[in-house]
C-alpha cells in the first residue's frame, strides 16, 4: 500500500509548483502508480486550479516528437491542460522567481475554430476544426528533480506545464504545409537545433487528433476558441536568468524567450 492517493498527490504537485520546490518522482514511493490514476491526478489538479479562479483555455500535448521521447526516456505522447494563468505575453521574461528550473521548446500551436470531439477524429477532420496556426513556445517546469520521471509521473504533473507564448503571426491552415514548416532554435545567438513539423507524429494535426481521441476516453473534448500546443518539435532548452532563446519559423515568424 502506498501512502499516496489521487487527492494527496494532486495537492503535493500543486504545492511544489506554488513553492517552487522540486521533489523525487511520485513513482519512487508509489511504484504501482498507473496511467489511469495519473490522469485522475492531473484532472484533480485542473479542478483545484479552476477552484482557485483559473480558467481552462486549452490543451497541451507532450512527448509527441522522437527528440523529446528519446531525451525524456518515455515513448508515448501525453495530453494535459492549459489554463489562463499559464499564458505569457510575448516579451514577458521567464522569471526565476516563478519557476523551478524552466526549459523552453518550440511548438506549433492551433487555435480552434470549432469544437472537436473524439472518438474517431482523424488528422484531416482535426485540421478542419482549426481556425489559426501560430508559432508557440512552451515553457516547461517539471516538479520532479532534474526532470526525472516515468510516464505516469509526468502525466500526473500536467506534462511539466509552466507557461506558454504564441505568436507573432496567425496563419490559416489552408495553404500552409506543416510537415515542412521549419524552426531554427537559437540560444544566445547560436543556432543549436532545427526541426520541421513532421517531427510531431508526422504532422501536428496527428497530435491534435490524438488529443481529441484521448480526451474522449476521459469524457472531455476540445472547444472552439481553445489553444492546442502540439508538443515540442525539438529538445527543450534551459532558460536561466539572462538566457536568450529564439525560435525562428519559416512562415509563422519568430518568438524570443528571455530568462529574467
Ligand atoms: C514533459 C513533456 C513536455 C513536450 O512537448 O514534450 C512537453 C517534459 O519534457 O518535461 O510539453
Amino acid at each position: 500500500m502506498s501512502a499516496w492517493d489521487i487527492r494527496t498527490a494532486a495537492c503535493e504537485l500543486l504545492t511544489c509548483e506554488r513553492e517552487r520546490r522540486d521533489r523525487e518522482p511520485l513513482s519512487d514511493e508509489w511504484p504501482d502508480l498507473d496511467l489511469a490514476t495519473a490522469y485522475a491526478i492531473q484532472d484533480a489538479t485542473l479542478r483545484q486550479r479552476v477552484a482557485a479562479g483559473q480558467c481552462r483555455v486549452g490543451v497541451k500535448l507532450g512527448l509527441t516528437s522522437r527528440a523529446k521521447q528519446r531525451r525524456m526516456g518515455v515513448d508515448e505522447p501525453i495530453v494535459a491542460w492549459l489554463t489562463d494563468d499559464m499564458a505569457m505575453a510575448a516579451g514577458e521574461p521567464v522569471s526565476a522567481e516563478r519557476f523551478i528550473h524552466p526549459r523552453v521548446e518550440p511548438e506549433i500551436a492551433f487555435v480552434m475554430g470549432a469544437d472537436l470531439e473524439g472518438p474517431g477524429v482523424t488528422a484531416a477532420t482535426a485540421m478542419d476544426a482549426v481556425a489559426w496556426v501560430y508559432a508557440g513556445a512552451d515553457v516547461i517546469d517539471s516538479r520532479y528533480r532534474d526532470f526525472r520521471f516515468t510516464l505516469p509521473d509526468v502525466v500526473a504533473d500536467n506534462a511539466s506545464s509552466g507557461a506558454f507564448v504564441t505568436g507573432p503571426t496567425a496563419l490559416r491552415p489552408a495553404g500552409l504545409d506543416l510537415t515542412t514548416e521549419a524552426v531554427l532554435v537559437e540560444v544566445d545567438g547560436e543556432i543549436v537545433d532545427t526541426a520541421t513539423g513532421a517531427a510531431v507524429l508526422g504532422h501536428p494535426a496527428e497530435a491534435l487528433a490524438l488529443a481529441a481521441n484521448a480526451l474522449a476516453r476521459r469524457g472531455q473534448s476540445i472547444m472552439a476558441g481553445q489553444v492546442v500546443l502540439t508538443g515540442g518539435l525539438t529538445d527543450a532548452y534551459p532558460v536561466p536568468p539572462g538566457a536568450n532563446i529564439a525560435f525562428h519559423f519559416t512562415h509563422l515568424g519568430s518568438l524570443t524567450v528571455r530568462g529574467g
